[in-house]
């Protein structure tokens, strides 16, 4: 953990600064009290996602709006390798990608295993506003986002195919989901009224079997939004944050009187002792209640977020479960 913190005021710092890799701070959850407004993200691409949201808020935008908004950056920088454009493909070299958002109504819309399409999270949106469904998957995502205007395009850079035709000189299936730092992005945001809603968008683990489908994009594993209690996101191992429905028994935990964090650490706990042999497992939670109070725990340390208040965008680490 560093001790330099980057603090940013506006939305155009917090771009520059998410482009500079800022340092981050030590975790504040557990001291912090509610603040409303407040957009919150997983890692350090989260900073830039925030800036977005948190402006789209400032102009009058709905929270949906916001948190759309908010992970669109994240899908199309092609520097972020595990999320939209960029990101590492299948064992097949295909991009993948799932998504979802949710409204604390319990609205909610999904996209996973979806190919060819910049900005699968607002075709999981249109799968809420425009269909009787809450997924879609695969060839039927694709076939309804192109005939709902989205373009078709191929998502695998140069960069990421070079990285995946290294990889497969020995296709070794390894997972370390957050080694690199820059993981799936999960944003959830609390408005000054206490609503919520969050967001989900990832192109899941990289060399995954293709067809192969994480929690990021699955309603209570990935994500879970409820306006009684407050919401919660995950990244990480999905199959881990799977068994456990990771985001939906957080908010359950919250529900039952935990504090974010106390809620985080407790889903955190469950899935430790349910992957007893896994020392490299990593998944993170975050957490936010409707006053606006924050928790988040990595499994092991590295685990980042990023908080924007009305006293500006930061990036902390989170709290480790495991020394
Ligand atoms: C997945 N949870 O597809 C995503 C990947 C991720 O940190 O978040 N990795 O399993």
């Amino acid at each position: 953990m560093t001790n330099r913190r980057t603090f940013l005021q506006t939305a155009a710092g917090a771009v520059l600064a998410s482009a500079c890799q800022p340092t981050t701070q030590r975790d504040q959850s557990a001291q912090a009290p509610g603040q409303v407004p407040l957009i919150i993200s997983t890692w350090n691409h989260g900073l830039a996602a925030n800036a977005e949201a948190w402006a789209v808020l400032q102009k009058g935008g709905s929270l949906l709006d916001a948190v759309e908004a908010g992970v669109r950056i994240s899908e199309a920088d092609p520097k972020v390798d595990s999320v939209g454009y960029g990101g590492l493909p299948d064992r097949d070299g295909r991009v993948t990608l799932d998504a979802c958002l949710m409204t604390g109504d319990g609205r909610c819309g999904s996209v996973a295993a979806l190919e060819h399409i910049l900005h699968p999270i607002s075709v999981a949106r249109q799968v809420m506003e425009k269909t009787p469904h809450a997924m879609l998957v695969g060839e039927g995502a694709l076939r309804f986002a192109l005939a709902n205007g989205f373009a078709k395009q191929n998502l695998l850079t140069p960069e990421a195919e070079a990285t995946w035709r290294e990889w497969l000189k020995t296709a070794q299936y390894a997972p370390r989901p957050n080694a690199e730092n820059h993981d799936t992005i999960g944003l959830l945001a609390v408005a000054a009224s206490g609503q919520l809603a969050g967001a989900c968008t990832t192109s899941g683990l990289a060399y995954k079997m293709h067809g192969r489908v994480g929690d990021s994009p699955i309603i209570g594993a990935g994500l879970y939004v409820d306006n009684e209690v407050g919401a919660a996101t995950a990244t990480g191992l999905g199959e881990a944050i799977i068994r456990v429905v990771g985001s939906h028994a957080v908010v359950e935990a919250m529900r039952a009187g935990h504090s974010p964090q106390a809620a985080c650490r407790l889903v955190a706990e469950r899935l430790l002792k349910k992957n007893p042999n896994s020392p490299n497992l990593q998944v993170g939670f975050l957490a936010v209640d409707k006053d606006g109070r924050h928790g988040a725990i990595g499994l092991q340390k590295g685990f980042t977020y990023a908080l924007h208040t009305s006293a500006g965008n930061q990036l902390f680490d989170a709290e480790p479960l495991l020394p």
